[in-house]
């Protein structure tokens, strides 16, 4: 396809019209299922248009608002935007904006934060109601009407087949060699009677290069030309290098072990500045032939595909820098051989996690002494982002680990805390707890072996006797021996956090 035109089919290039025409057509009170995962293949200029355009109405003295259902995270052009102006009622399932985040935690917008695995089914069961508007950008349209998917695709399989009326985006700025990178699966059903998903390897193609849409949905094309989201990662620090050090020495010792096969199994790898430090810790540790079943893709795999180390990619996103991403356009033939791009049902399937046995690695906020886990919420009330991808690795993985420096805000937190103030993953979806400090591997182990485990090897030596003191006491208490607390402490050490910025 030429970059001259990406709208081969002439029917959808008579429904060509202006962001703002476009925006016009999605109503208050909509549900309005957008495209968009982890700042990729978000639509860029419909959002921005329809924020101006509430904004407006709003200055009329009209309640105009909608909600929004997407992949995951977006960008400015899109929750910024919108929340920017309190257009949005609802919000699902997975956001990390600024903008969205103090909405939320001011309780001007409701946030629904469920598994990604979940959502596609939650939307067919109709648990959310109606789909009105589906917005998603694509590469291209073929001539026979078939869409080429963008950077992600997330969702935009169901909410292409859900929704009443779909607007497309077609983005001349994304590169036009993604066409046949993706595999878009549409044998899913509800239950009863569903089928297997027929996946052994990260690699095996299952569905289609494109999104099917039936062309009379389609009631506006807008074209556009600007990037992705494409956020700069920082340069690892020691925190991150020594995390990374500590999960490369335990995967080595699991490979002489013969608990892992020596290029491992595929990897799961969550957002952040952590997870690409281990990535680059990968990229020049000693294996090779590996393989990736992740939901992102980031800047430490695409290095990790060009050295060779890893064999391909599976994911539902490419969530790149700027310097990434040129990459990936100069070289798309590459890595179109080398990255599979899936629905976000397949990406976090549970069936296919268990089946290819996923290492899965993520970021959290904190974790208590016996290896309950939160990744969602600050102090026990305010969301951060939310927990994505992050349930469906950790419960179905081969092995689930967890990482984060040990302390936060300057030392004044401590990320090992006696009970964690919100629970995402629970003791028993938790077997690797790793920070700077050190990797515990709770496997096998019983909740009082687990917690001194932590303390031991991952709490920060500033907070470590504080926590061994609580365990003790909460030991002698006579309360109860299986997994020993105090409740009227438990909390305490956040309690004291909000009182006096200091844990
Ligand atoms: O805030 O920047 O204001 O100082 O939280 O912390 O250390 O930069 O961590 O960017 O790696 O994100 C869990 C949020 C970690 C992420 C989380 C403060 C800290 C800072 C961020 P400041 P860092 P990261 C695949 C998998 C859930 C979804 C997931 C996440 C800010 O990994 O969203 O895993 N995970 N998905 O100062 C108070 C604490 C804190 C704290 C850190 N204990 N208390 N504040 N902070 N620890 C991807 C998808 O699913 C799409």
């Amino acid at each position: 396809m030429t970059e001259a035109s990406r709208i081969h089919c002439s029917r959808l290039r008579e429904r060509l019209m202006p962001a703002e025409e476009a925006a016009a057509l999605i109503p208050s009170g909509a549900n309005v299922g957008m495209s968009g995962f982890t700042g990729a293949g978000y639509p860029k200029a419909v959002p921005q248009a329809l924020a101006a355009h509430i904004r407006e109405r709003r200055e009329r003295g009209e309640n105009y608002r909608i909600s929004v259902w997407t992949g995951a995270s977006t960008a400015p052009e899109l929750d910024g935007a919108l929340a920017e102006v309190d257009g949005i009622e609802m919000r699902l399932p997975y956001q990390s904006d600024p903008v969205c985040r103090q909405k939320i935690n001011e309780g001007r917008m409701s946030y629904i934060d469920i598994h990604l695995s979940h959502v596609a089914q939650h939307a067919w069961s109709g648990f959310f109601g109606e789909l009105d508007i589906a917005v998603i950008e694509v590469a291209g349209i073929t001539e026979d009407g078939k869409l080429i998917p963008s950077s992600s695709i997330g969702n935009n399989k169901t909410w292409i087949d859900q929704a009443d009326k779909v607007i497309l985006e077609v983005n001349h700025g994304q590169s036009a060699g993604l066409e046949g990178m993706h595999d878009v699966y549409y044998g899913t059903a509800l239950p009863p009677r569903r089928k297997p998903i027929e996946m052994t390897q990260p690699d095996d193609r299952i569905g289609e290069k494109y999104l099917l849409c039936p062309p009379e949905k389609i009631i506006a094309v807008v074209e556009t030309n600007a990037p992705d989201r494409c956020s700069r990662f920082s340069e690892p620090d020691e925190t991150s290098n020594a995390i990374a050090r500590h999960l490369l020495a335990f995967f080595e010792m699991e490979v002489e072990k013969k608990r892992l096969p020596e290029n491992l199994l595929p990897l799961q790898s969550g957002v952040g500045n952590i997870a690409n430090a281990v990535l680059a810790g990968l990229n020049e540790g000693p294996f090779s032939n590996l393989t990736a079943y992740t939901e992102v893709l980031q800047d430490g795999m695409m290095a990790m595909l060009r050295s060779g180390k890893l064999r391909m990619a599976s994911a539902t996103a490419l969530s790149l820098s700027p310097e990434a991403n040129r990459e990936l356009t100069d070289n798309i033939d590459f890595y179109r051989e080398r990255i599979l791009l899936r629905t976000q049902e397949i990406s976090n399937h549970p069936e296919v996690i268990r089946r290819l046995g996923i290492i899965a690695m993520n970021g959290m906020i904190e974790a208590d002494i016996y290896g309950n886990v939160n990744s969602t919420h600050l102090m026990g009330s305010r969301i951060m982002n939310g927990i994505g991808g992050s349930g469906d690795f950790a419960r179905n993985g081969y092995l689930s680990v967890f990482m984060t420096p040990s302390t936060a805000k300057g030392g004044a937190i401590s990320t090992i805390v006696p009970m964690v103030s919100h629970v995402d993953h629970t003791e028993h979806d938790v077997q690797i707890v790793v920070t700077e400090q050190g990797l515990a591997d709770l496997r096998g182990l019983a909740p009082r072996q687990r917690a001194l485990s932590i303390i031991e090897n991952c709490a920060h030596p500033d907070f470590r006797p504080r926590l061994r003191d609580y365990f003790d006491r909460a030991c002698a208490s006579g309360r109860g021996m299986h997994t020993p607390h105090l409740l009227c402490e438990a909390l305490s050490w956040h309690q004291r956090f909000e009182e006096t910025g200091q844990m």
